[in-house]
């Protein structure tokens, strides 16, 4: 693990490369769980020139990192936040072209999309949300900047920062959010199961942390 986080380190932050293409044989089986362990992602669409060098060997399977993924291994627990996951999106590199990721609403969410919304122009500092919500099921995703979401559900609380446009939060039970904006012009994406209903959210903290522990008595 150490020696792949150096490899992609050295390869963006002094080699400047946009991208990274590697390939494991299909029957290495403990390469390739080690590398699917990690949360690295099989590509399809390997351009041909780098394809080429392979030539001749078709049982490979590809892996690719582009700049800016979170590649380090520091996707926090989300344990003991019941029904918050952080899921990786499928994300698709074009080499010097950049990466397109995209999510599906029940292949990789398991709900239905009924609303779209986006934060955006938030000054570096600010904070926004300071409410939970009752039913709604949301994904958040931060495709350009960097933002700190903060999750409590009275029990514990944990803090994770969006900066990976191909990583998300699944938030679906009623969890207090906040979200910090820790860079300017950071943008958040939320995808949500409902149309906007002001009686859905909890706006403060008692009534959230009253109707928690009416939930667990
Ligand atoms: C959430 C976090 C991540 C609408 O009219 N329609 C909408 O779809 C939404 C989301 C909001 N609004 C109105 C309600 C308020 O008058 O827009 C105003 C700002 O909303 P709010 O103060 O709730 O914004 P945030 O950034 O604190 O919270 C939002 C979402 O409301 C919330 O569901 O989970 O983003």
């Amino acid at each position: 693990w150490f020696g792949i986080q150096s490899i992609l380190d050295k390869a963006f932050d002094e080699l400047n490369l946009q991208s990274v293409y590697w390939c494991i044989r299909r029957d290495c089986e403990r390469a390739l769980c080690f590398f699917d362990k990690h949360g690295f992602k099989e590509v399809l669409d390997v351009p041909l020139e780098i394809r080429e060098r392979h030539f001749g060997a078709d049982n490979l399977k590809w892996y690719a990192v582009t700049k800016g993924d979170s590649y380090r291994d520091d996707a926090v627990s989300l344990e003991g936040l019941d029904g918050c996951r952080i899921v990786d999106l499928r994300a698709i590199p074009t080499i010097g072209a950049g990466k397109l990721s995209f999510f599906e609403s029940e292949k990789d969410i398991g709900f239905d999309i009924k609303r779209i919304y986006y934060i955006t122009n938030v000054p570096e500092g600010k904070r926004r949300g300071f409410h939970a919500h009752k039913k709604l099921k949301q994904i958040m995703f931060c495709p350009y900047g960097r933002i700190e979401i903060r999750l409590d559900n009275t029990f514990v609380h944990k803090e994770i920062i969006l900066s990976d446009p191909s990583r998300a939060i699944i938030i679906e039970k009623p969890i207090w959010r906040e979200m910090l904006w820790l860079q300017k012009d950071s943008v958040l994406c939320v995808a949500a199961s409902e149309f906007y209903d002001e009686n859905d959210y909890f706006r403060d903290y008692k009534s959230f942390s009253d109707y928690i522990k009416g939930q667990t008595e």
